[in-house]
């Protein structure tokens, strides 16, 4: 308790985890219509190799408890907060009543540490759902705050069939000398890129294995909780079929080689194990391949095998049907148009008595005698008063040249030391109306329950730092991606968060359903933190 005390002086949350209970595998919880599910928030000593840190989880658990509800059932959750910080609890991805959204000081005051709150949760749509605290997302998130929501289908014919599912969380965190990196109390750090971690967990653990059989057909259910980093997931060796994504299922199944889901998205993929033996679910960059879980196929044969309806396209008539609207939604014009951009104080050094340069953080070559953007990177140059090598640091050397993502996504952090100095007070992310020109909470967009709004999100390069943005809409209703860059979007999928690549431009059709404030913001916990974010209310129909 003493070192707690004496971290609180030095204001970051505490790191020791002794005394801790140790953290368990998350468990599975059926719910039926009406049950009552308790939920708490604690602290946990958790194993990551050599390292024993300290985190947060619900139920003692990181992840949370997985729940398993049926469609069309409601349930009542009580949690309460023994964590850190007040809280709340956002489910991600569900259409539910405003109140029970979990935005604190919009929807509910937070929990007070000590404190409970009781949610009523619906589940009108089948699918794969999340839960995460909405206060202090970089922090809460990062230390283990997530879990995930099942909802069974009511049609039993809704998703193509396999023998088995396993649920399997995204994420990373930062391990330095044996301790989660510390985060202060009133300032978000890393706020420029994002806090990348430095070791993945899979399912809260950092080697997953599983076991599988040949001819298996297994469903992933997977879920990006990292706080910016993109995950790319391949399985060579076994076929995948991309099935669903943030809220059901696809317009058709799609057999694929490889899923991207930037923070916060899902994918469901059902998996194929052709033939025994020993394979990797990797996580694949342009430059790095990464280890995810290690699987072991046995050859003992699973029967009987839907191998031969591996390759159905399995249709979903609800999408079809938005497929023949989609030439005339296409046509129309934006209602909305969002920028996405940066604004970075100079943090640069400049002290020293020699003229002062600029250079780019991510390109320490790339230098001028005056401010500007890197032509590399569209980066904002900081300013230096010797050696751009010797005083910016971060780069990964040369042995790592970093151009401007071509796939405008930045897969790593490549200029750590800047990105950790950048916070919540020199680094200003921005949400901007271009049609009033109002930015993040000054956005006052007003809809009413049935309205379809085509919103345009694009992602300038007229900006300090320009970089990918996962944005998400709460649960005011769904939307389909229309187009991203002018090309209609080839498979469709009801979604609550879309990946905004560096430079691009996403239409999306937002189908309004819920009444109340809601909020909509980038799923970079960092860029939330440092204000891109904002709310817009939506009234009820009237008669
Ligand atoms: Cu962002």
């Amino acid at each position: 308790m003493s070192q707690d005390i004496d971290q609180r002086a030095h204001d970051t949350f505490p790191t020791d985890p002794a005394g801790l209970p140790e953290a368990t595998r998350p468990g599975v919880r059926e719910l039926a219509d009406g049950d009552v599910l308790d939920l708490r928030i604690a602290p946990l000593a958790k194993r990551l190799d050599d390292a024993t840190v300290r985190m947060l989880g619900y139920n003692g658990s990181i992840p949370g408890p997985t729940l398993r509800v049926r469609q069309g059932s409601e349930i009542v959750v009580r949690v309460a907060n023994d964590g850190d910080l007040e809280s709340t609890v956002h489910w991600h991805g569900l259409r539910l009543e405003n109140r029970f959204d979990g935005v604190p000081h919009e929807t509910q005051i937070p929990i007070p540490v000590g404190g409970e709150f009781t949610y009523r949760l619906r589940f009108p749509d089948a699918g794969l759902y999340w839960y995460h605290p909405h206060v202090r997302e970089d922090y809460g998130q990062e230390l283990g705050l997530y879990g995930n929501i099942i909802v069974e289908p009511a049609d039993p014919e809704y998703w193509p069939a396999v023998h088995r599912d396993i649920v399997l969380t995204l994420d990373d965190v930062l391990v330095e000398d044996g301790t989660i990196a510390a985060f202060s109390r009133t300032e978000t750090n890393f706020a420029a890129m994002g806090r990348f971690g430095n070791v993945l967990l899979i399912g809260g653990e950092p080697h997953a294995t599983f076991t599988a059989q040949a001819g298996e057909v297994v469903r992933l259910y997977l879920t990006n909780t990292a706080n910016t980093r993109v995950f790319n997931v391949a399985l060579p060796g076994a076929r995948m079929k991309l099935v669903g994504g943030d809220s059901g299922r696809y317009e058709r199944a799609e057999v694929v080689e490889q899923v991207l889901l930037a923070p916060s998205e899902r994918a469901i993929v059902d998996v194929l194990f052709t033939a025994a033996g020993a394979l990797t679910l990797e996580h694949r960059t342009p430059d790095r391949t990464y280890p995810l879980a290690s699987v072991t196929v046995t050859a003992e044969p699973a029967e009987p095998s839907p191998a031969s309806a591996f390759d159905a396209a399995h249709p979903a008539p609800e999408l079809i049907a938005e497929r023949r609207r989609m030439d005339a939604y296409l046509a129309m014009e934006p209602d909305k148009i969002l920028a996405l951009v940066a604004e970075m104080d100079d943090m640069g050094e400049m002290a020293g008595d020699g003229p002062v340069i600029y250079a780019c953080p991510m390109h320490p070559e790339v230098t001028g005698p005056e401010p500007g953007r890197c032509p590399k990177c569209g980066m904002k140059l900081m300013s230096t008063s010797q050696d751009p090598s010797a005083t910016i640091h971060g780069h990964h050397g040369d042995d790592h040249p970093h151009d401007a993502p071509s796939d405008g996504i930045e897969w790593e952090d490549d200029m750590v030391e800047m990105n950790r100095m950048a916070t919540t007070e020199n680094m200003h992310w921005k949400l901007i109306d271009r049609t009033t020109g109002a930015e993040n909470h000054h956005i006052d967009w007003r809809f009413t329950v049935g309205q379809r709004v085509k919103i345009r999100l694009v992602n300038e390069m007229d900006s300090d730092h320009p970089m990918h943005h996962p944005f998400h809409i709460h649960g005011a209703g769904r939307f389909l991606v229309l187009a991203r860059d002018g090309l209609a979007e080839p498979n469709l999928v009801w979604k609550d968060t879309v990946l905004v690549r560096t430079g691009q431009t996403v239409d999306i059709l937002f189908d309004v359903t819920e009444p109340g404030l809601w909020m909509a913001h980038c799923h970079i916990a960092e860029h939330m933190q440092s204000g891109m974010m904002f709310s817009f209310t939506v009234d009820r129909e009237t008669k």
